[in-house]
């Protein structure tokens, strides 16, 4: 008779910060030997998410795709409205999970395992329930994210916090101050907060928790939560990263920016990304140009104008002007196409990477060693910048505020790149941060120890 396997259905969330770790996952469950089917809801907000999807999809043939097509979703009718494609995706999801358990009772053989994005935690628990399959959660950012994630919502409910300036997480490692808590929860208008606002109560209905991260990152947050001592109750958590990037998102491009990379010498560029989905004001578009060509060192720089890839259509001459493009020449380069970034992370002449601290992003730098400048955003980027700084392969500057709410001068950007490109400490730092990034995955690590063992477990 055929050895019992394991059958998981992965249900993916809205956009590349997320697309891109459960696809991960889900190499590394079929790599284990697990049958795989991933539940897709279309259409996709970006291209670059429907380009992931097809490329994972043909290296993958033997993996169940099931297109789950979205109800009409009218964004003006919600009662919170957001100017934020990727939140009223998330909203258009869970308008329509009352879909599927008639789509997935029919798939055979049944599943053991039913891993669903963070942002759908309301919608999928009753479907795991109706099926009988025990449901697991991807977190797709840091543990101390997570940890914020499950005791915040109930903090915030008493009478005590309007007036507290600081946010001590319980399990004494990390205090977060009330301007890096996520803005979205702390607007009660906003849709986005209120959808983590009313899941985090049902995380202890959930069967356990994947976070990509590792001990070396985030060993006391991890041990405070497997614990008990963050919220009680809480499932299981399991770090399984760091999760790599794999094979099929390798990016064919036409020469540029490797290239230019392998003339650069050692050690002397600063790559600069703010991730897939956030986009700086003109005017601050213009002050980090500005920045980067005082700093003196050379750069890679991946210029996003527009949230959604599919709106980014201007030229540099027009984002930057004329005079800018001028200064830049022969210092740097600029890009507005998607790159390979697991590639340029890992190239020689990297040295610093100027990043929003999207976790994807902190761990993919983590797992090369490539100290962070962070300039987070919004959302969790400050908590995922603190772990950084604290860990001591980063910087962050608190004053710089959120996405638009002050202007950062050339200037300052100049001189805090200098000073990142020099520390000789952070590099220091960040080789350690890669050798346990490494340990983590090697036989008899964390995260194969742990994925070895539920696997086991659905098995049965
Ligand atoms: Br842009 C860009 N190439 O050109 P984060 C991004 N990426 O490979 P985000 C590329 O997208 P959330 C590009 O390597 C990382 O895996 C990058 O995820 C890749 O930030 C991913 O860093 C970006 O988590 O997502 O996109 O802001 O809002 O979910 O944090």
């Amino acid at each position: 008779s055929l050895a019992p396997f394991a059958h998981v259905a992965l249900f993916t969330g809205a956009g590349m910060g997320h697309l891109t770790p459960f696809l991960r996952l889900a190499t590394l469950l079929l790599h284990h030997n697990c049958q795989v089917t991933l539940i897709t809801p279309l259409p996709t907000v970006s291209k670059a998410e429907t380009e992931l999807l097809s490329k994972f999809l043909s290296s993958f043939p033997r993996v169940n795709q099931l297109k789950f097509h979205l109800l009409p979703f009218d964004a003006n009718a919600t009662s919170k409205p957001s100017n934020d494609p990727f939140f009223l995706q998330v909203a258009s999801i869970r308008n329509s999970c009352h879909l599927l358990p008639p789509l997935l009772a029919s798939l055979s053989p049944p599943f053991s395992a039913f891993v669903i994005d963070m942002t759908l935690i309301s919608p999928l628990l009753p479907v795991a329930h109706t099926l009988g399959v025990p449901p697991y959660i991807l977190f797709t950012s840091s543990a101390t994210m997570f940890s914020f994630f499950s005791y915040f919502p109930s903090l915030a409910a008493t009478s005590s916090f309007p007036g507290l300036d600081v946010v001590e997480i319980p399990g004494g490692f990390s205090t977060i101050p009330r301007s890096s808590i996520p803005s979205f929860l702390l607007d009660p208008n906003n849709i986005f907060g209120n959808i983590l606002m009313d899941d985090s109560p049902k995380l202890t209905k959930v069967h356990g928790v994947f976070i990509n991260t590792f001990e070396g990152l985030e060993a006391k947050c991890l041990e405070a939560l497997n614990g008990g001592k963050v919220v009680k109750d809480l499932p299981s958590v399991y770090a399984i990263g760091p999760l790599m990037p794999c094979e099929f998102e390798k990016v064919h491009q036409k020469g540029a920016p490797l290239k230019w990379l392998d003339d650069q010498p050692n050690g002397s560029v600063v790559y600069v990304s703010f991730g897939s989905r956030t986009a700086l004001g003109r005017d601050q578009i213009r002050e980090l140009g500005d920045g980067l060509v005082r700093s003196g060192c050379r750069f890679l720089w991946v210029l996003k104008d527009k949230k959604v890839d599919r709106e980014d259509e201007e030229g540099l001459d027009e984002i930057l002007g004329i005079e800018l493009v001028g200064r830049m020449k022969g210092k740097g380069l600029v890009v507005k196409e998607w790159v390979d970034q697991r590639e340029i992370l890992g190239h020689k002449a990297v040295r610093g990477f100027m990043s929003h601290c999207g976790w994807n992003s902190v761990i993919e730098a983590a797992w090369h060693g490539v100290p962070i400048m962070g300039w987070p955003q919004l959302g969790d980027q400050k908590i995922n910048a603190e772990v950084v700084s604290k860990g001591g392969w980063g910087v962050w500057n608190q004053e710089w505020g959120w996405e638009g709410e002050r202007l950062v001068k050339g200037e300052e950007i100049g001189e805090a790149i200098k000073e990142m490109m020099n520390n000789e400490s952070l590099v220091i730092k960040a080789a350690q941060v890669k050798g346990a990034a490494r340990k983590a995955i090697s036989v008899g690590g964390e995260c194969q120890v742990n994925l070895k063992t539920l696997i086991g477990e659905w098995k049965k």
